[in-house]
């Protein structure tokens, strides 16, 4: 399905797939594979620089495409980003939020708020920087109406204090598997999606994980 204003990706699965593959046969395969346990697939700076931006309105033509950009300037290059990603079929974009509320207004007004800001990151440095500041990044999220936010498998607590400062806002959460964390405890604590790369992509069967993970997200809701 194409973005559109007011568009949402169907909640049937709570599975977004991070497609960080870096060739086109792999990233069609891996799709074609796990189609039917995912909502969505996430492409990044891995497979856009290694095949093309062109990769984004193919998958699009099948799957909503969340654009992984992690944008972070200043407001008018931020609007020159998302309009880039939504004009080549993007449903959503990740931004990052410590650029401030301009900044991140700029993307929910061009990506007509399909926007998931970034608060503490899934992996051990993210205590540095983002962990401290995580609480105010979700509050900036819910002011600038933004879609959600991205909050991590990886320390499943700081999901469900996240959710008191964003109300109603989604929650998508990677740091399933490879990095350590469970579904069922991300699901639990709150989170709307789990985001899963690796441990579909380079499992032997991608299709057999990714139904695996489609069954413990059943149980776990
Ligand atoms: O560990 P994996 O292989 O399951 O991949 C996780 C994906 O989520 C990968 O694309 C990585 O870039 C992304 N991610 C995190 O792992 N941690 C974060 O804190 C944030 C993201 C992210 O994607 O943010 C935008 C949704």
């Amino acid at each position: 399905m194409h973005f559109s204003a007011g568009h949402r990706m169907q909640k049937k699965n709570r599975i977004i797939l991070a497609l960080d593959v870096t060739s086109r046969a792999d990233a069609l395969r891996v799709v074609e594979a796990a189609k039917d346990y995912v909502d969505a697939v996430k492409i990044g700076w891995p497979l856009i620089l290694a095949v093309g931006p062109d990769i984004i309105s193919e998958i699009a033509k099948n799957k909503d495409v969340i654009c992984d950009m992690k944008i972070a300037d200043i407001p008018n290059t931020n609007r020159l980003i998302v309009e880039q990603a939504m004009k080549r079929g993007a449903s959503a974009v990740i931004a990052h939020g410590f650029t401030g509320d301009d900044s991140v207004k700029a993307c929910v007004d061009a990506a007509k708020g399909q926007v998931f800001v970034l608060t503490e990151m899934s992996h051990p440095g993210a205590r540095q920087f983002t962990a401290p500041v995580a609480d105010k990044l979700a509050a900036l999220a819910k002011s600038a109406g933004a879609r959600g936010i991205v909050a991590p498998a990886t320390r499943p607590e700081r999901i469900a204090e996240l959710r008191k400062i964003i109300g109603n806002l989604e929650i998508i959460s990677p740091g399933v598997g490879a990095q350590g964390g469970k579904a069922s405890d991300a699901l639990k604590a709150g989170a709307d999606y789990i985001i899963v790369g690796r441990a579909i992509y380079e499992a032997p069967d991608p299709k057999a994980a990714a139904k695996a993970l489609a069954d413990e997200v059943k149980r776990s809701i």
